[in-house]
């Protein structure tokens, strides 16, 4: 762990009381050269034989930016050993207070002028599971402001239980906050202004979203981690039927 003991017991104790962290440099510039060679390797070489559920474009004729990747973890070694044996899996042991299981890696664009904004939302909405114990990290790959749609965190939601979610429009994001923003959301905004290897971990119920990317140049490229507890069950047949019903609804609006 790259913490020493009163440093991990502070940033747990930061994430217990306000649903997230951010931990400034958590990769350093030779790991995040690293993990950028390796995405490159895996868009020319792993994207093109991707099923159309585990990337997509801003478009669909595929012609245009990618705007999501999903699984990485499970369709490459490096990826794989990223989420399973690194700083970022002892990481999701300090903050989860257990070992952790099923595990998936994306890859978030809001390509420059076009990148849509995130629909607020609690991951563990999306998850399915039972205990809720999870948790979602974000890495910045490049500099992240309100300009090109930096992440936004409602401070102490994750206290307050899950709220009503409902469809959106939005490809990759398709449940959010029928309820956003209440009381709470609005007094308790922040803005995490990232830079390239920049982490921020939230909790999955922490209230969370994103502005589009007004940016005339400037892409808006990170990487999400998700972790769940060992002892979270998954309902995987209520996930499989929820897949399966989304995307025959994205097909038949021509989504992906
Ligand atoms: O990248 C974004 O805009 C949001 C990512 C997100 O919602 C998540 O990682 O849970």
């Amino acid at each position: 762990m790259i913490f020493d003991e009163n440093e991990a017991a502070q940033i747990k104790a930061n994430y217990d009381r306000d649903g997230y962290v951010r931990l400034p440099g958590f990769l350093d510039a030779e790991s995040l050269k690293e993990l950028l060679e390796n995405l490159d390797r895996f868009i020319a070489e792993i994207v093109p034989g991707l099923p159309n559920s585990d990337v997509y474009y801003e478009s669909k004729d595929r012609s245009n930016a990618i705007r999501q990747l999903i699984r990485l973890n499970r369709h490459d070694a490096f990826f794989d050993r990223m989420m399973s044996d690194s700083d970022f899996t002892r990481l999701a042991e300090l903050l989860i207070g257990r070992k952790t299981a099923s595990r998936n890696m994306q890859f978030f664009n809001k390509p420059a002028k076009i990148g849509a904004p995130t629909p607020p939302h609690q991951d563990g909405h999306y998850w399915m599971i039972e205990p809720c114990e999870g948790l979602t990290m974000w890495l910045a790959l490049e500099e992240v402001d309100e300009e090109n749609g930096c992440v936004r965190y409602s401070t102490g939601s994750h206290l307050k239980g899950f709220r009503p979610h409902g469809r959106t429009d939005t490809l990759g994001f398709s449940q959010g906050l029928t309820d956003f923003p209440n009381e709470d959301d609005k007094a308790n905004e922040v803005v995490m202004r990232a830079k390239p290897g920049d982490l921020l971990v939230h909790e999955a119920k922490t209230v969370h979203w994103a502005d589009g990317n007004t940016s005339e140049t400037r892409d808006r490229k990170a990487m999400g981690l998700v972790y769940l507890s060992d002892r979270a069950r998954e309902n995987k047949e209520a996930q499989a039927a929820y897949q399966k019903k989304l995307k025959a609804d994205l097909e038949v609006a021509g989504k992906i």
